[in-house]
């Protein structure tokens, strides 16, 4: 055979044989899913994203390898679910509160409902979940929900009684929003991941949230004050692309699922355990001062805040949703779980 032709066969060989094997090497490799999140690395919604990751790849023998990407290097805060709808991740963590007309029913976890910390408020948000199997989720798989601990007021200045919130800039979004403005707070709306440049741009004056972000954003180092108010949580859903998820092996789909519950209350158990790190962390650094509004105040604040509950079931009830059903169920949830 002359050199030539030998050349060509063995070209023509090479070019049936590598695809072929390149082919069956991507199958006989771990599965690689790509996890976005908003919010920088060290912040809780990241920290749970690092432990799922952690424990899927360990409970999976190294089957699946998880590749995560914080701080919005993959997807926004914004545009998070759509994101994971349309493939552009693989799985997305996304903070409900910055759609509230998309996520009504789960949303409704963000009423003054008096859920007492992250740990019980996540367990209600996942039993709701799971009850009303809410619309809104259809397009995707979740794989886990969880809440903030109950939100209060971090501020450059201090807030000592209602009067002092009157016409103050504070950011909060969703349910929270909703909460400021009763109070007659000037309420500015923004993801977190928007919040350190509106402060240090003095746009707002404080903010309203889960006390952890005081050292993990390190807002302490602005906001010296915090009032306490300990009300609203903000609910958080991890969702997964449907085609993903579909082709998925069933040992992988188990994995995933059993660990779905165990997720929520890690992470609720985290938050609350991370608050207190928090609290003690600014006191020693930036010399932070905790007020405790008068009584009077206290009891004006709770009365204001009563028809937020009855709006969101007038609303609630336009849309078809079975509104006193699911307020009930929250409550009920909350105390099934010791809230
Ligand atoms: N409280 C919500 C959500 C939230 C609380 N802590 C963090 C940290 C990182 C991102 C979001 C959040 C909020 O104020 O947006």
């Amino acid at each position: 055979m002359n050199k030539k032709i030998g050349l060509s066969i063995a070209i023509i060989i090479a070019a049936l044989i590598v695809p072929v094997c390149f082919h069956s090497a991507v199958h006989a490799g771990p599965i690689k899913l790509s996890y976005a999140n908003f919010p920088p690395a060290p912040t809780f919604p990241c920290v749970q994203m690092e432990r799922w990751k952690t424990e899927v790849e360990k409970r999976t023998n190294g089957k699946v390898v998880i590749n995560t990407f914080p701080g919005g290097t993959l997807l926004g805060a914004k545009n998070m679910m759509d994101g994971v709808i349309m493939g552009q991740a693989d799985i997305g963590c996304l903070c409900m509160a910055y759609q509230p007309g998309r996520f009504s029913v789960t949303n409704a976890t963000s009423l003054p409902l008096g859920l007492p910390n992250a740990e019980v408020s996540s367990q209600v948000l996942w039993e709701l979940y799971k009850a009303y199997k809410p619309k809104a989720f259809d397009k995707v798989k979740v794989l886990t929900m969880f809440t903030t601990a109950p939100s209060n007021i971090m501020s450059k200045k201090p807030v000592r009684s209602l009067q002092d919130l009157k016409g103050l800039n504070l950011r909060a979004s969703g349910g929270a929003a909703q909460i400021l403005k009763a109070w007659g707070a000037n309420q500015v709306g923004m993801p977190m991941s928007a919040t350190p440049e509106a402060l240090q741009k003095g746009v707002v004056e404080g903010l309203f949230s889960s006390l952890e972000v005081l050292k993990d954003f390190k807002f302490a180092e602005m906001c010296r004050y915090v009032t306490m108010t300990d009300t609203v949580i903000y609910p958080f859903a991890v969702v997964m692309n449907k085609s993903a998820w579909n082709a998925l092996p069933d040992g992988v789909k188990k994995v995933m699922g059993d660990l779905a519950a165990e997720q929520c209350k890690w992470t609720g158990t985290y938050m609350d355990n991370h608050v207190n790190e928090s609290l003690a962390w600014s006191k020693k650094n930036h010399n932070l001062e905790v007020i405790q509004l008068p009584e009077s105040d206290q009891t004006v604040m709770k009365q204001q805040l009563a028809p937020l509950v009855t709006d969101w079931k007038t609303k609630a009830k336009e849309k078809g949703l079975p509104a006193d059903a699911i307020v009930n169920d929250i409550k009920k949830f909350k105390k099934q779980f010791g809230g």
